[in-house]
């Protein structure tokens, strides 16, 4: 095997990478959409699953390189999208919750420095049980180019 394909087996792992959060949540394929210097916001997404035997709220997100987040869906309303704030959102026990491009994001407010594909940064989730638990999200170039990658199951 090629050191190159090395380092894309290296990159797939490390993109797929499960983090086991507190009580029963798992996150999985955590990323943030690389943005322009200049931007203010920037969209992130993840897969939230619940191992518990009951549905939870996460009722609040944090994170050092960021200045405010917040839980943004978007919709298709005649014809127009738009983003509609979502004070909580509800990781059911029985369906995993999506955050994905063009519907339920993180909508992350004024990172404190530009970030570059490949770095991570840590995002704190606050849970209706009064928990929190911390995820490692990357830094990844747009996703529909590379979609490919992570239906590799
Ligand atoms: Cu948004």
């Amino acid at each position: 095997m090629s050191r190159l394909q090395n380092i894309g087996i290296a990159f797939l792992l490390s993109v797929v990478t499960t983090s086991i959060m507190a009580q029963g949540i798992n996150v999985e394929e955590a990323w943030i959409r690389e943005a322009p210097p200049v931007s203010r916001v920037q969209a992130g997404y993840a897969i939230f699953k619940n191992n518990l035997n009951k549905d939870i709220k996460i009722i609040g997100a944090s994170s050092p390189a960021f200045k405010k987040i917040e839980f943004h869906e978007t919709v298709l309303e005649n014809g127009l999208t738009k983003m509609i704030h979502q004070p909580t959102v509800t990781i059911s026990h029985q369906t995993p919750l999506v955050f994905q491009p063009e519907g339920l994001h993180l909508m992350l407010f004024n990172p404190l420095k530009p970030l570059h594909a490949g770095e991570r940064v840590t995002i704190n989730f606050i849970f209706s049980n009064s928990t929190s638990a911390t995820a490692s999200f990357i830094i990844r170039k747009n996703t529909n180019s590379d979609s490919s990658q992570h239906k590799h199951h």
